[in-house]
Parts: C-alpha cells; structure tokens; sequence
C-alpha cells in the first residue's frame, strides 16, 4: 500500500541546508494517509436503526449495477437498518437518476438517499456529458433539499474497471456509499 502526505505544515526557513531539514521535518510531521483508504471511522457506533433509505439505481449495465443495489442492502443490514426501511427505485439509466433523487428527497420520507449506477466510457463523448450531468444533478439535489444524497455511480473506462469496483464489501461503490449514507444520518443526528 502507498502512502501520500497529506496538509504539509509551513515551516519558515532562511537557507537551503535549512530548507533540506525543513522539507524532512514537515514530511514528519505531516498526516500520513493512505491512498487507498479513508482514514478509518468506527462504524460499529454508527447505528441506521430507525433511519430510512432511499435507493435510487440505474438499469444500463444492469448486472453490475444490481451488485451496487447488493452491496448498499449489506451495508445498511450490518449497520441494523430495518429491512422495511429502504425503497429501491429503478429510473432507465444514470441520467434519470438526479430527478428521482431529488423527488424522493423532497418526499420527507428519507434520512437519505443512496444513487447508484455505472457509466462505462463509449467512443463518443456521450460519458463525458451523461457522467457530468449526473454528478452535478445529484450534488444539486443534495444541497437544494438539504437531504443528504450519496454518490455511489462508477464511471469507468471499461467494463472490467467497473466489475472491479463492484466486488465485495469494501470494494463495492454501493457498500461504501450506504456506509456513507450510514455516517451522514447519524452526524446530522446529533
Ligand atoms: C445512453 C447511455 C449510454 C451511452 N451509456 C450509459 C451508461 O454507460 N450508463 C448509464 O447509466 N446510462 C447510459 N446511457 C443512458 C442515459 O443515462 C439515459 O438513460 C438516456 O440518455 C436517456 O435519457
């Protein structure tokens, strides 16, 4: 695993054998992160026990799209979210997905909602505008109803890119982004 320092500290210097110790010394003190993790949280405290969810999923790419829908379930069982407790809604395809987001935000019905789909890159530059417009349209949602929406849509360069980030537990975008949902409800909790 590759680790990247993360927020250097300034340090002040007034020569260059002083800038080679200044430049190790922030190195040092700097937050070391990994790459490919997020700093951890204790989920077990985490509870969406009387919380609801909202999903909101494509039907392009299908297969891998139902592994997000299955991983997003995981999530929310492990953290006790009562099974009753979460609406799947299915719109054609990742386009769709900030209307109904939104509707169903605005619904009062959901502490959050969970949008899932794949975009895989065509040789047009379709995914550039359908992968944007998603993007922008559910942050949008998000801050015009104040619910919080999670961004669990791959957009990947090929089918196998995306296979990959639909796999098990942590290597789900629908997993990971449920957990998130998980750790938004409950901060707003408070
Ligand atoms: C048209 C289209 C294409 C080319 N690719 C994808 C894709 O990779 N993933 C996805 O979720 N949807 C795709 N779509 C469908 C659009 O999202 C949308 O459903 C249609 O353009 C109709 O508005």
């Amino acid at each position: 695993m590759r680790c990247i320092v993360t927020e250097p500290q300034l340090v002040g210097v007034s020569d260059t054998d002083e800038l080679a110790t200044s430049v190790r010394a922030t190195i040092l003190k700097s937050t070391l992160r990994s790459e490919t993790s997020q700093p951890a949280i204790n989920q077990e405290r985490l509870s969406a026990k009387d919380s609801r969810f909202a999903i909101v999923a494509s039907r392009w790419n299908d297969a891998i799209v139902s592994r997000l829908i299955d991983g997003a379930r995981d999530a929310l069982e492990q953290s006790h979210a009562d099974q009753n407790a979460i609406e799947i809604f299915r719109v054609p395809g990742s386009f769709e997905i900030p209307l109904c987001a939104l509707k169903a935000a605005e619904s009062g019905k959901f502490d959050a909602v969970i949008c899932l789909g794949v975009i895989i890159r065509g040789e047009t530059p379709h995914f550039e505008y359908i992968a944007s417009e998603t993007a922008r349209g559910i942050g949008e949602a998000a801050l015009k109803t104040g619910v919080p929406l999670l961004f669990g849509v791959i957009t990947a360069d090929n089918i196998e890119q995306a296979n990959a980030r639909a796999g098990d537990a942590a290597d789900n975008k629908g997993f990971e982004a449920a957990m998130a949902a998980v750790e938004v409800v409950n901060l707003y909790r408070k």
